[in-house]
């Protein structure tokens, strides 16, 4: 993508009502436009950000034997009378009316839309187990939506839901969802710890909150220090072994009860980017879900496993940035490539940058090229903004001399290379 041609509405200052770094970072680099409280417009660069993470929740959920469907966004109210939960959510939950007079409701969650499409369609045991998921806007009207999309009102979320003919068969696909909730986690460069949690309005007896640690997370969380050591690569775990360790939310940590020491004890803010919830029959025995099993009607065991696709790409950040502006890490960067010309009309930098951006875009490398007449300090300064990993900086001198300057974003590292061992390098 070149620059000139490209919708990048970058902010020179940085926004007074911004109180956390992932929000500032978001609106200076034209990610995201707020619209009302909690609602938000995604941007071009936003949108590319948001697209990768939810690229990599859908693979690994594929990969994992998940399903994918796409449920309304709008939904009748009847499901949730049904279910019993049409009070319970209160004002949190939108509701409004249609032409015919009709209740809708703007979905905050999908556990009574799903079951609704199990029930019409499964009816033998042998369909089991069956792990359903979307990716798709939800809407809470929270009291206090906050800190950009990270506690928005419309929020992106991934939501799987999961039936089985036994409990142990739900409990199997919670602990493989909480290995693969980890393994999300780390290719979207986070370490996340769960914790044990109160399974709120979701309902069911086991739940984990998937914590990104950050000072500015809005959840307290209490940990065994080896997570510390997790994360900083010092050790390594099976997935079972980590569920062995200890980790509570703040209204389920009883320091009386604690059962490590507490010299092991760590203490924390994080942002809750996952939530996995052993259901049981909660929902099954309220609207009556049945299979046929081998001997007469079995009632149907359920999980339900959640993550916040919007409020990752502000956890990403939270998690991998500077005084300059955004880290990417690679994986959910909107480019990987920030190619800077220092001299647009200077027939040697047009056909050193021409070379390399169409030779990586041919190679399908994410570039954003930087044609624009500003100053170089005003391009180095956006591009450290918006965070690309890699930089390729084009000018006359370095050209005099056959190189041009290839900077990492993480390290702050220049090298002088060639013009294609910077190719090399980036398509290596
Ligand atoms: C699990 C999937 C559920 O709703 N039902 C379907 C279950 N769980 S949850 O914990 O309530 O939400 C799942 C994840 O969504 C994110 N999230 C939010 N993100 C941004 N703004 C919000 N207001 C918001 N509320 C929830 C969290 O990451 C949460 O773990």
């Amino acid at each position: 993508m070149r620059l000139s041609q490209y919708f990048l509405p970058l902010l020179k200052e940085t926004p007074s009502e911004a109180q956390i770094v992932s929000h500032r970072y978001m609106l200076r680099a034209g990610m995201i436009k707020q619209q009302a409280a909690g609602i938000y417009s995604w941007l071009p660069l936003g949108l590319r950000a948001l697209d990768n993470v939810e690229k990599i929740v859908a693979d690994e959920l594929e990969k994992a034997g998940c399903v994918r469907v796409l449920m309304p966004t709008l939904q009748p109210t009847e499901l949730w009378k049904e279910s019993g939960r049409y009070d319970a959510l209160g004002k949190e939950m939108l509701r409004f009316k249609d032409r015919a007079d009709r209740e809708l409701l703007y979905s905050p969650t999908c556990e009574e839309m799903i079951i609704d499409i199990f029930r019409s369609y499964v009816k033998s045991y042998k369909a089991l187990p069956l792990n359903l998921y979307q990716i798709n806007w939800k809407f809470r009207d929270e009291v206090r939506p906050r800190f950009g999309v990270m506690r928005g009102r419309e929020f992106l979320m991934k939501d799987g839901y999961s039936f089985h003919t036994t409990l142990d068969d739900a409990k199997r696909e919670y602990s493989k969802m909480y290995d693969v909730y980890h393994n999300i986690f780390k290719r979207l460069g986070l370490t996340a710890i769960a914790v044990s949690a109160d399974s709120g309005a979701i309902g069911g007896n086991l739940s984990h909150e998937f914590q990104v640690l950050a000072e500015t997370g809005e959840s307290q969380v209490y940990y065994d220090q080896r997570f510390d050591d997790i994360r900083d690569g010092k050790l390594s775990l099976s997935g079972e072994e980590m569920r062995g360790l200890y980790a509570a939310a703040d209204e389920l940590h009883v320091p009386e009860k604690c059962p490590i020491p507490k010299e092991n004890l760590r203490e924390a803010r994080g942002i809750e980017v996952g939530h996995i919830f052993l259901l049981g029959r909660k929902y099954t025995d309220a609207m009556g879900i049945d299979v046929t099993g081998p001997e007469g009607a079995v009632r149907v065991e359920m999980g339900t496993y959640g993550i916040g696709v919007s409020r990752l790409v502000a956890a990403i950040i939270e998690a991998s940035h500077d005084d300059n502006g955004i880290i990417w890490p690679e994986s959910v960067a909107p480019f990987r490539v920030g190619l800077i010309n220092l001299r647009p009309g200077d027939v040697n930098c047009e056909e050193a940058c021409n070379l390399i951006y169409n030779t990586l875009t041919a190679k399908e490398v994410p570039i954003l090229y930087d044609d624009t007449d500003e100053r170089p300090g005003g391009k180095f300064a956006s591009m450290d903004l918006i965070g690309t990993p890699w930089q390729i900086i084009v000018g006359p001198k370095g050209l005099e001399r056959n190189v041009v300057e290839l900077k990492s974003r993480k390290t702050g590292e220049k090298q002088e290379v060639s013009v294609e061992s910077a190719l090399a390098k980036l398509l290596g």
